[in-house]
């Protein structure tokens, strides 16, 4: 046991240093939207420390230097309504408050602008029980789960919902923000470097709100314009394999899974799988492996339960198996 506490700060190291990979943490800010708040933070956490260090002080000064001591008979002399005391200990709290507000009320103006730019990007965010659909009006293509920006941009974010409230929360870059249905509220974020940053809906939506997790994914512009102009490729227009298990698995896609999951099309009532292949995780959170695919196919239900996809008991594992290889294989960035 005595050991173990040695071992503390390591594993503390090992959770930070995730490679690339900017963790569930407001405490490491990345961008100025995070390092703004983070400053605010800090200066509310430092007056804290001081106020709490002062009065502790000056109590425990009282405590000792006016203790009663044996044989002690006095009264010691009464200081009520003593008026120096009364301004001194309403002036300081006055000028605290005047240091905290200053700055809040400066930052939270810049935070709170969200007009379009002309070199920012529009990402309309619309949370679902329990995914994420993120559209891009500008390039007029929709994507699900991962959130590509291109760094060092602007990006206007405007949140929406389809049924309950959820709430958008990427803490490395931005503090959250609620998705509240018939509502559009507004944030913006940028990213200083690229990576992956993680995100997590914080309002409990649901049985399975804790698995709704996704990216933000940021990439150098020039991807992201591959990316986008990708991702707008018609399905039609895309070069299809002429792989048997790939057509296979395309043709049992269109029958049985088309009418939710668009490819290259605008939206539909689940995920935008144009990119699926291009995913680090299946539906959010489980590791991606053609075990996983196969298992979310058939019963989605008990991976996460209230979710709004139907189980599919009845493909064979040969039909299973060209589903995952073709659901693989749609990809915009890489071959
Ligand atoms: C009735 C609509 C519906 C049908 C039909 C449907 N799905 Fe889904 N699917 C959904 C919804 C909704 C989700 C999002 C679940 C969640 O994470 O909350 C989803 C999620 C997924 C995901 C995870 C997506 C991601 O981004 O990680 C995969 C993979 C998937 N479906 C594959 C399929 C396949 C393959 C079929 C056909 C055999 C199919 N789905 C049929 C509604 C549907
Ligand atoms: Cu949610």
């Amino acid at each position: 046991m005595k050991y173990l506490w040695r071992l503390l700060p390591l594993s503390f190291f090992l959770l930070l240093a995730g490679c690339g990979q900017q963790n569930l943490s407001a405490l490491d800010p990345q961008g100025p939207v995070a390092e703004m708040q983070f400053s605010l933070i800090r200066l509310s956490l430092y007056i804290m420390i001081f106020v709490i260090v002062v009065v502790f002080a000056i109590y425990v000064f009282v405590l000792i230097r006016f203790r009663e001591r044996p044989g002690d008979t006095h009264i010691p002399k009464q200081v009520h309504g003593n008026k120096v005391l009364e301004v001194v200990w309403t002036a300081i709290p006055i000028f605290l408050l005047l240091i905290l507000a200053v700055p809040n009320v400066m930052e939270t103006f810049t935070l709170a602008d969200t007009e379009p730019t002309e070199d920012s990007i529009t990402v309309n965010v619309t949370a679902h029980a329990f995914w994420w659909e993120f559209e891009y009006p500008d390039y007029d293509i929709v994507a699900g789960q991962d959130m590509y920006i291109p760094t060092n941009t602007r990006v206007i974010i405007n949140l929406e919902s389809s049924d309950v409230i959820h709430s958008f929360w990427v803490p490395a870059l931005a503090g959250k923000q609620d998705n509240v249905p018939g509502n559009v509220n507004d944030m913006w974020i940028e990213a200083p470097k690229e990576g992956v940053y993680l995100g997590k809906c914080t309002e409990l939506c649901g049985p399975s709100h804790w698995l709704m997790d996704f990216k933000v994914i940021a990439v150098e512009t020039d991807v992201f314009e591959t990316w986008a102009a990708n991702m707008a490729v018609p399905a039609e227009e895309k070069e299809q394999s002429e792989s048997e298990v790939l057509v296979e698995g395309r043709t049992l896609y269109e029958q049985s899974c088309l009418q939710c999951h668009s490819i290259s099309g605008q939206g539909g009532f689940g995920p935008d799988l144009t990119n699926f292949g291009e995913r680090t995780v299946v539906a959010g959170y489980l590791k991606y492996e053609d075990e996983n695919i196969k298992d979310w196919i058939r019963d989605p239900q008990s991976l996460k339960p209230g979710n709004g996809m139907p189980a599919f008991p009845d493909f064979t594992e040969d039909e299973l198996d060209a589903l995952t290889e073709y659901l693989k294989s749609l990809k915009v960035l890489e071959e």
